[in-house]
């Protein structure tokens, strides 16, 4: 029996093996994406970001048991910015896997962003989509809130919560960083620590500030404590409401077309790009054209029109 067999009937070790494939981009890969990419979309989609030590994955741990105790089936992604590795061989998810029932319920995958083929965005989505397909009910992809790569993978969710904490000036990196442009809900994690529920009204104000419809989603603020637990049954009510009111106004079906017309135009892109730079190389002699810009003969604008005339438009 084949991979994706096995796959269709729910074995744990084809899923695994099939992210390694498609995280890897191993030849064949997309063949067997195309198959899942047809079994997929049923899944709900919630992205977490914020700084460094937030309390994301502790917070994620906290939804997994909630999650599990309504009896729905969870798959996590946590993008680890600090891991040469892949395959999700990290301490800390071997430690989060034993505290959780191990019949398929829940499945862990930490990702490697240094060193992805083909974009980290992209990869994330893929492994999303191999997840959705085997059957989660939820996926939920942790990554630190850091840059566009990071924004853009949580954009793909059909919510995204924003993890921040109270230390001073985390409010006004978070809204530098564009993390509150990207929030259905915000978090103030840390509550035990002082100055949590001012940012949390800081960031209500801003919130309230920049509303831009009255029937627009309002954006909630919520103070947590997630390595006690707390208050994390108030973020699950807020997920759900979330879900409600994106569902009854329609931005859900819209999000996810928009998603789909996005992943379209990133994979001609990415392949108009590799060939038409495969076609560069192979054919021209960087040294002159080089030597001419440094020695004020040509510059890097014409000498890329030049190019762009002779090879994309042949
Ligand atoms: N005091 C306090 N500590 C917390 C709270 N939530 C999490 N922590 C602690 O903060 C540290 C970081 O928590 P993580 O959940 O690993 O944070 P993270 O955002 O996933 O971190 P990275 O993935 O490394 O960016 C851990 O030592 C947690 O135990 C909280 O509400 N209060
Ligand atoms: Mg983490």
């Amino acid at each position: 029996m084949d991979l994706l067999d096995r796959f269709l009937l729910g074995d744990i070790r084809a899923l695994s093996r099939m992210i390694t494939l498609v995280e890897n981009r191993v030849e064949g890969y997309r063949e067997a994406l195309g198959q899942l990419y047809r079994k997929a979309g049923r899944a709900v989609k919630i992205g977490l970001t914020g700084p460094p030590g937030a309390g994301k994955s502790s917070l994620v741990n906290c939804l997994v048991s909630q999650l599990i105790d309504e009896g729905v089936t969870v798959g996590v992604v946590a993008v680890d910015p600090s891991s040469p590795f892949t395959g999700g061989a990290l301490l800390g998810d071997r430690v989060r896997m034993s505290e959780f029932p191990t019949d398929g319920q829940v499945y862990f995958r930490s990702m490697a962003s240094r060193g992805a083929t083909g974009g980290l965005s992209a990869a994330t989505d893929n492994v999303s989509v191999v997840l959705d397909a085997f059957g989660f009910d939820f996926i939920l992809i942790e990554t630190v809130g850091v840059g566009q790569v990071e924004l853009d993978i949580v954009d793909a969710c059909d919510t995204v919560v924003v993890i921040i904490v109270p230390e001073s000036g985390d409010a006004v990196q978070t809204m530098k960083a564009g993390l509150i442009e990207v929030a259905d809900i915000m978090v103030v994690n840390k509550a035990d620590r002082q100055g949590a529920e001012s940012v949390a009204a800081e960031l209500k104000y801003t919130l309230h500030l920049r509303k831009i419809a009255k029937d627009a989603w309002t954006v909630p603020v919520l103070t947590t404590q997630a390595n006690q637990g707390i208050n994390v049954d108030k973020l699950r009510g807020r997920l759900r409401e979330h879900l409600e009111f994106i569902r009854a106004n329609n931005n859900f079906d819209d999000h996810r077309r928009l998603q789909i017309q996005k992943k379209i135009l990133a994979i001609l892109s990415h392949r108009f790009r590799q060939e038409f730079l495969d076609r560069l190389t192979d054919q021209i002699d960087f040294d002159t054209i080089v030597d001419d810009v440094y020695h004020g003969h040509s510059d890097p604008f014409q000498v890329s029109d030049e190019l762009y005339q002779k090879y994309a438009c042949s």
